[in-house]
């Protein structure tokens, strides 16, 4: 085949013209990676909450016409001037939380949180300030610096890494968020090993929280959440306990926690995005030294509240994004251990979509018995 080495590609893509309506499959044209950029052909995507809040509009950081999505699998068909961290033909997954290695952040050994291209990436641009997709003569935003939802996406290149290419990319898709998120915040919270956790919430990250504190020897690890269905996958990752807030009659959630765990929990997280949920998961923490780590997203516009004596007395209220993983240092350590069968990865996928169907993708999250849909881009297996 013919190089597309430094010309426009022509491919399709799930693109968001408006807040609030279906996905709608284009031909895009995607132009060649600038210095420090990288273009990649995405195999696969999984379907992250995350692109969700943001299609309804809820996302202060939202902007429109963007092509989504942030959960890919793919191999790099062209690099940008300066780009020595990734090659073409390279087996790579896309970082919404870059990693440059040399911001202040990066420096600072205390947070994954990198700056480099953070403050463009929330406006839907490149770090320099321009975008990349056009379609019907309009340009359109990029997400999350990955816009993984489009056959050929440009990234920078502190916003990819590369993995081993044994591993399943339709499978590795999903390290790039609701795996890694949940069981790096678990493994990587100080002192939970053999400790009591609560996980609020039982989609992917949630699971795979539960998978992260089973992994870390924790000794009660209770899953809660609305949804009778979601006890069984719970307990299939190490739960050892589920609760169903709707059926404890009078009883508050928060008092049925401290009943069963002798006064609180040493560690909790919540994984659904609710801010009175982000509440009782501060509140059924142990007095003195329980920690309670946001992972969920809320709307634009909500807020948490508590009682400051909560955190007077010892309870620590903090968030993680991705985990707390650095992605182009710690990804590919997450895929050995996917490799060597210490984390589950393929026990997440429970439906599948072709791109043009897409919306069934979506549509397959919101009835409640999905922990992800894998989309596959419409490459079959030529990887
Ligand atoms: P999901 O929709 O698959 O799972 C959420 C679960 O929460 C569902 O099982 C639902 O039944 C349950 N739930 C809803 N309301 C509840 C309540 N009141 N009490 C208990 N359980 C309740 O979502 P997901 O993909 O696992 O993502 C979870 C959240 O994490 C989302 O808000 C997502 O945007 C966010 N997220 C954050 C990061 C990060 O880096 N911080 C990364 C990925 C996802
Ligand atoms: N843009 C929103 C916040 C969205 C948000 O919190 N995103 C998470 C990742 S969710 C992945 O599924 C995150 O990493 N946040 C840290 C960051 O730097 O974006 C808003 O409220 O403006
Ligand atoms: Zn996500």
């Amino acid at each position: 085949m013919a190089s597309t080495e430094g010309k426009t590609i022509t491919c399709k893509a799930a693109v968001a013209w408006e807040a609030g309506k279906p996905l709608s499959i284009e031909d895009v044209e995607v132009a060649p990676p600038r210095a420090g950029e990288v273009r990649i052909k995405i195999l696969y995507t999984g379907i992250c909450h995350t692109d969700d809040y943001t299609l309804s509009g809820k996302d202060p950081e939202g902007v429109f016409p963007v092509i989504l999505g942030h959960e890919g699998g793919g191999v790099v068909e062209s690099v940008g001037e300066g780009v020595d961290n990734v090659k073409v033909g390279d087996h790579v997954v896309p970082l919404y939380t870059a990693e440059c290695k040399e911001c202040k952040m990066c420096k600072s050994g205390k947070t994954n949180l990198c700056s480099a291209v953070r403050a463009t990436q929330g406006q839907g641009l490149m770090p320099d300030g321009t975008k990349r997709f056009t379609c019907k003569g309009q340009e359109l935003h990029h997400f999350m610096g990955c816009s993984t939802f489009s056959q050929y996406t440009v990234v920078s290149k502190y916003s990819v890494v590369a993995i081993d290419p044994k591993a399943s990319l339709e499978k590795a898709c999903l390290l790039g968020c609701g795996i890694t998120t949940g069981y790096g915040a678990a493994t990587k919270s100080p002192g939970i090993e053999g400790s009591t956790v609560a996980v609020f919430g039982v989609g992917c990250v949630g699971l795979s929280v539960i998978q992260g504190a089973r992994a870390k020897g924790c000794t009660k690890i209770i899953a809660i959440d609305i949804n009778d269905k979601k006890k069984d996958w719970a307990k299939k990752f190490g739960a050892t306990d589920f609760v169903n807030p709707t059926q404890l009659g009078d009883q508050s959630v928060v008092d049925k926690l401290i009943e069963m765990t002798d006064g609180g929990l040493d560690f909790t997280f919540d994984c659904t995005g609710n801010v009175q949920v982000m509440r009782q998961a501060l509140e059924c923490c142990h007095k003195g030294w329980g920690v309670c780590n946001i992972i969920g997203v809320a709307p634009a516009g909500a807020e948490i509240a508590t009682r400051p004596f909560q955190l007077v007395t010892g309870r620590v209220w903090k968030g993680s994004a991705f985990g707390g993983v650095k992605g182009r240092s710690e990804l590919p350590g997450l895929v050995a251990d996917y490799q060597s069968g210490k984390l589950w990865v393929d026990q997440f996928v429970t439906h599948h979509q072709p791109l043009d169907k897409i919306n069934a993708g979506f549509d397959d999250m919101h009835a409640g018995d999905c922990i992800r849909c894998v989309v596959d881009m419409g490459f079959g297996d030529a990887q």
